[in-house]
C-alpha cells in the first residue's frame, strides 16, 4: 500500500478526533473506496470510541461489503455516494473539533454528522464503542511495568530537614553499592587510627579544592562528619578528580597522614555499573522508538517531520515498533527561558498540550506510549518531576499514554529502560573536560551519570532538585538502556553493556541555540531492537 494513502487516512481520522490502530488504517487504505470505508468504520466505532480498531473496520466492512445506499447515503457527504471516490484527506466536512479533548467530542455537533440516529444494531455484529481509551485491539503489546514512579508520592515541602533526609537516603543507598568493595570507616573514627594506617572512606563529595601546590583536596562527608582527602597531582588518579561532581557518592582508599588529619588517596571508587552487567533482552522481535523534546507550541517545532515519523509508523517497515518512549519536553511551555515568548507559536500552555495531543493521535493506536516530563513541561521544575496532572492527562487521553515521573524505570518486554529528561547533562558537560562529556557526544555525559549511579548528583547548581524522603534520582538497579533527551543532540553508545541513547529533538534551532552555537539534531527517531539492543536511526526531516 502506498504510504501516501495510509497517511491520508491517518490525517482524516485525526481530524475527526480518532486515533487508529495500524491495521485499521491499512484495511481502510486498501479498500476499494477508502473514503467510504472510513465513513462506515467511524460510524461503527461510535462517538465514544477514542481509537479506531481493526475490529471496528473489519466488522463495518464485512457487515456491508457493498454498502447499502440507504444505510450510507445520508451518513455520507451528499456529494459522495457509494462508489464515489472520496478522498479521506479532503473529506473534511463534518470533522470533529480536533482541538477538543476527548471529553468534549461526544457533544460536538459536527461529530454526529451522518450518525444522528446511532443505533448500535444497524450494522450486524458491531462491537460496542470503546470507552476505556485504550487501544483495545488484539495486537496490543504488553503494558510496560514502571518502577520508581514518584507521581503522587511527593512528600517534600522544602524544609531544611528534608534536605538532610534526602542526603541521608542518597548516602545509605549509594554507600550500600560501594560497601562490597571497600571496608568503610566512619569518618569520626578515622582520626583515632594511627599514622600511616590504611583507611577506606565512603562519602558524599562535600568540597573539591586545589591546594597552593596544585594537589587536590576532596572533602568527603558521611553520616558522622567530614574528612579531607588529598589526591596528589602527579598520580594517575588525579585525572579522575576532573570527573567529580559535588554531592556525588564515592569511596577512597589510602593511608592516614602522620598528623592523622588527612588521608592520602591511592584509589577512587565510583558506585558504577559492573563490567559484568549482562542486559536482558526481549524474547521476540519487537522495537521501541526513543524520542524526546517535541516542543509543540514553538515556532521551530517540526510538524512535518513529526508527521512523516507518525506516517512511517503506519508502514510495514515499522510493524515491529510497538512502543514509543518520549523522554520529556512534549511542549515548548511558557516562560521557561527569558524571551522565549518571542518564539512561541501557541502562547497558551493548555493549547500547546491540545496541539501535542493532536500529533500523538497520528501515532498508531496499537503503539504503547510512555512519557516523562521535561523542563519545558507543565509540572514542577525541580527533580524528581511527577507525571502530569489530571487536566493534562485528560487532554492527552486519546492515545492513553502511560505518564510517569522524571526519572522513571520502565520495563518493556523484559528490557529495563531508565528514562530521564536530562537537565543535569548540561552541568556534566559544562564541568567535565571535553573528551569526557560534550554536546557532540551526549552519550558520554550519560556514561558519567551511570558511573555515579545518580541522574543529577549536584545540588544547588543549575539542575533544581527537590528534597523528598527518598532520593528518587539514585539509580538503584542497573538499567539495560538509559534514555535521555534535553540537549537536543543525538548520540548513543554502550557503557559496560548499558546502551545510552540521547534522542535528539523535533525542534529546529532556536535563536538562543544559534547564539551559543548549539546545532540541534532535529527530526531523528532512534529505533531500538528490544531483542538485540541494536539501534538504527531514521531521519524524517
Ligand atoms: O534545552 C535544549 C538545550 O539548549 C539544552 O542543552 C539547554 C540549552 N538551552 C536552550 N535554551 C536555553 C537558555 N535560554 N538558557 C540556557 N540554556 C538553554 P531545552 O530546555 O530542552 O529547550
Ligand atoms: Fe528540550
Ligand atoms: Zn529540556
Amino acid at each position: 500500500m502506498p504510504l501516501e494513502s495510509s497517511s491520508r487516512v491517518v490525517r482524516a481520522l485525526t481530524r475527526r478526533g480518532y486515533n487508529a490502530q495500524r491495521e485499521a488504517v491499512t484495511l481502510i487504505a486498501e479498500s476499494e473506496t477508502p473514503g467510504l470505508a472510513l465513513e462506515v468504520a467511524i460510524d461503527a466505532a461510535g462517538d465514544d470510541a477514542l481509537v479506531l480498531t481493526v475490529e471496528h473496520v473489519r466488522e463495518a466492512l464485512s457487515a456491508d461489503p457493498v454498502p447499502d445506499p440507504e444505510a450510507v447515503a445520508e451518513a455520507d457527504d451528499p456529494a459522495s455516494g457509494p462508489g464515489a471516490n472520496v478522498s479521506p484527506a479532503t473529506s473534511d466536512a463534518g470533522g470533529r473539533d480536533s482541538s477538543a479533548g476527548s471529553g468534549a467530542r461526544a457533544d460536538d455537533p459536527s461529530v454526529s454528522t451522518g450518525t444522528s440516529t446511532p443505533d448500535p444494531t444497524d450494522v450486524a455484529g458491531r462491537v460496542p464503542p470503546e470507552t476505556g481509551g485504550s487501544a483495545g485491539g488484539d495486537r496490543s503489546p504488553p503494558a510496560p511495568v514502571v518502577r520508581n514512579d514518584m507521581t503522587g508520592e511527593s512528600t517534600g515541602t522544602g524544609e531544611y530537614d528534608e534536605f538532610v533526609g534526602v542526603f541521608r537516603d542518597r548516602y545509605e543507598r549509594l554507600s550500600g553499592q560501594l560497601r562490597g568493595r571497600v571496608n568503610h570507616r566512619p569518618v569520626d573514627s578515622v582520626e583515632s587510627m594511627g599514622a600511616g594506617a590504611d583507611v577506606e572512606i565512603i562519602g558524599l563529595v562535600n568540597d573539591i579544592r586545589s591546594t597552593a601546590s596544585g594537589h587536590w583536596l576532596i572533602e568527603l562527608e558521611d553520616t558522622t562528619g567530614t574528612f579531607p582527602c588529598l589526591v596528589m597531582k602527579d598520580r594517575d588518579i588525579a585525572d579522575l578528580v576532573d570527573e567529580l561532581l559535588m554531592d556525588e557518592c564515592i569511596a577512597v582508599s589510602g593511608s592516614l597522614a602522620d598528623d592523622s588529619g588527612i588521608v592520602f588517596v591511592d584509589a577512587i571508587h565510583f558506585p558504577d555499573v559492573p563490567r559484568t552487567h549482562r542486559p536482558s533482552t526481549a524474547d521476540r522481535h519487537v522495537q521501541a522508538a526513543l524520542v524526546s523534546d517535541v516542543h509543540v507550541g514553538s515556532q521551530e517545532f517540526l510538524a512535518d517531520a513529526w508527521g512523516r515519523f507518525a506516517d512511517w509508523l503506519h508502514t510495514e517497515e515499522a510493524e515491529h515498533v510497538e512502543y514509543l518512549l518520549i523522554a520529556g519536553d512534549m511542549v515548548e511551555g511558557v516562560g521557561v527561558y527569558p524571551d522565549q515568548d518571542e518564539e512561541l507559536d501557541i502562547v497558551d500552555i493548555y493549547e500547546q498540550y491540545e496541539a501535542f495531543a493532536e500529533h500523538l493521535k497520528q501515532v498508531p493506536g496499537d503503539v504503547e506510549i510512555v512519557m516523562i516530563p521535561g523542563n519545558h513541561d507543565a509540572v514542577r521544575l525541580a527533580e524528581p518531576q511527577p507525571g502530569f496532572d489530571e487536566e493534562l492527562r485528560e487532554i492527552m487521553s486519546v492515545h492513553d499514554p502511560r505518564i510517569v515521573s522524571n526519572p522513571a524505570m520502565v520495563d518493556v518486554e523484559g528490557v529495563s529502560i531508565l528514562m530521564y529528561h536530562g537537565v543535569s547533562l548540561d552541568e556534566v558537560i559544562a564541568e567535565l573536560p571535553e573528551e569526557k562529556a560534550s554536546y557532540d557526544e551526549p552519550h558520554r555525559a550519560m556514561y558519567q551519570l551511570l558511573k555515579k549511579r545518580h541522574v543529577a548528583p549536584q545540588f544547588g547548581g543549575k539542575t533544581r532538585v527537590a528534597p523528598e524522603e527518598r532520593d528518587y534520582l539514585v539509580v538503584d538497579d542497573v538499567p539495560d538502556v538509559f534514555h535521555t533527551g534535553h540537549v537536543h543532540k543525538l548520540g548513543w553508545g554502550k557503557y559496560h553493556n548499558v546502551l545510552a541513547v540521547n534522542s535528539g529533538c523535533w525542534q529546529a534551532q532556536t535563536d538562543f541555540q544559534r547564539s551559543v552555537n548549539i546545532d540541534p539534531d532535529a527530526g531523528y527517531a532512534p529505533i531500538l531492537d528490544l531483542d538485540t539492543l541494536e539501534m538504527t536511526v531514521r531521519k524524517f526531516r
